[in-house]
C-alpha cells in the first residue's frame, strides 16, 4: 500500500504534492503512476495529517483534497484506492468516486462513521489509537499492550459486523506510533501473530515512523533501511498489507520474505 498524502503537513512527505500552496493533481498522479509501476497494489489517499500537533482540517477542505484526486487515480490507473479518513462524508464521497477501502485511524469511532461505512460496499481498515493525535504520545500507558490492542480491534470488528459490514470486508491494524512508546511498538511487533489470530487481514504502517528515530536517532530521510527491516519482520509475523512511502524497496524486501515463507510452506506440505 503506497502512501499518497494530499496534505501540506504530513510528518514525512507533507507538501511534496503542493505547488504554489495548492495540491497539484498532475504531480499527485505522477506519484501514483510511479508507485503503481513499482508494485503498489493499493494507494492510500489522505487529506488530513494525523501527526502529533497537526492542524485539524475543515470538512470541505478534506473533501477538496481527496475526492478529485481519487477520481483522477481511478480514471487512469488499475489499482485499488483506499481513503485515509475518519469523516463519514469523506468516506461516502470517496467511495462514490471509486475508492474501495476506507482506512480509518479512529476505527470508525466518529459519530456516523460506522453507519456511513456500512452503507458502502468498501472494505474497512480498523486501526488502534490510544488518545487523540495531538496528545497521544505524551504518556501512553498499557498493562498488556498486545492484549489491549487485540481486545480493541476485536470489539471494533464486532461492532462492524453488528452494523452490517461482513467479516470479509474487515482489516485490522495495531497503529504503530499512535499512542505508543518505543517499548509498546516493539512489543506489538513481537506480538503481531496474536493479532493475526483474530482472523482479519493485518495491515501495518511502520514506514519512516519515529520509533526508528527513538531507537537509532535517524532523521526522516535516513529511515529507509530500518523501515525495510521492520516491513520484513512484520510480514514474517503475519502482516498482509504494508503501508509504505517507498514502494519499490518495500515490495522487493517483502518479496524475499514471502519467497522464504513459500519454501518453508512447501517443505511442510512435502513432509505430509
Ligand atoms: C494514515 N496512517 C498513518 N499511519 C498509519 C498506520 O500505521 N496505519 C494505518 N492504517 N493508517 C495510517
Amino acid at each position: 500500500m503506497g502512501v499518497i498524502n494530499a496534505t501540506p503537513d504530513s510528518f514525512s512527505d507533507g507538501g511534496t504534492l503542493y505547488r504554489r500552496g495548492r495540491l497539484d493533481i498532475e504531480l499527485s498522479l505522477q506519484r501514483a503512476r510511479k508507485m503503481v509501476g513499482e508494485g503498489a497494489h493499493i494507494l492510500d489517499v489522505g487529506g488530513e495529517s494525523t501527526r502529533p500537533g497537526a492542524e485539524p482540517v475543515a470538512l470541505q477542505q478534506e473533501l477538496d483534497r481527496v475526492v478529485p484526486l481519487i477520481a483522477a487515480i481511478v480514471a487512469e490507473l488499475d489499482v485499488a484506492v483506499s481513503v485515509d479518513t475518519s469523516s463519514p462524508e469523506v468516506m461516502r464521497e470517496s467511495v462514490a468516486q471509486g475508492a474501495t477501502i476506507i482506512n480509518d485511524v479512529r476505527a470508525l469511532g466518529r459519530p456516523g462513521a460506522l453507519q456511513a461505512a456500512a452503507e458502502t460496499p468498501a472494505t474497512v481498515c480498523l486501526m488502534h489509537m490510544q488518545g487523540a493525535p495531538d496528545t497521544m504520545q505524551q504518556a501512553p500507558r498499557y498493562s498488556d499492550v498486545v492484549a489491549e490492542v487485540a481486545g480493541f480491534l476485536q470489539a471494533r470488528a464486532d461492532a462492524c459486523v453488528a452494523a452490517g459490514i461482513s467479516g470479509q470486508r474487515i482489516w485490522v491494524d495495531p497503529g504503530f506510533g499512535f499512542g505508543k512508546s518505543l517499548e509498546h511498538n516493539l512489543e506489538l511487533l513481537q506480538g503481531l501473530p496474536r493479532l493475526a489470530e483474530l482472523g482479519y487481514p493485518l495491515l501495518v504502517g511502520l514506514s519512516r515512523k519515529s520509533m526508528i528515530a527513538s531507537l537509532l536517532g535517524r532523521e526522516l530521510d535516513e529511515r529507509l533501511p530500518a523501515s525495510l527491516g521492520l516491513a520484513v519482520l512484520a510480514a514474517e509475523r503475519g502482516a498482509r498489507i504494508i503501508r509504505t512511502h517507498d514502494v519499490r524497496a518495500t515490495a522487493d524486501a517483502v518479496a524475499m520474505a514471502a519467497a522464504l515463507a513459500g519454501l518453508a510452506e512447501n517443505a511442510v506440505s512435502e513432509d505430509r
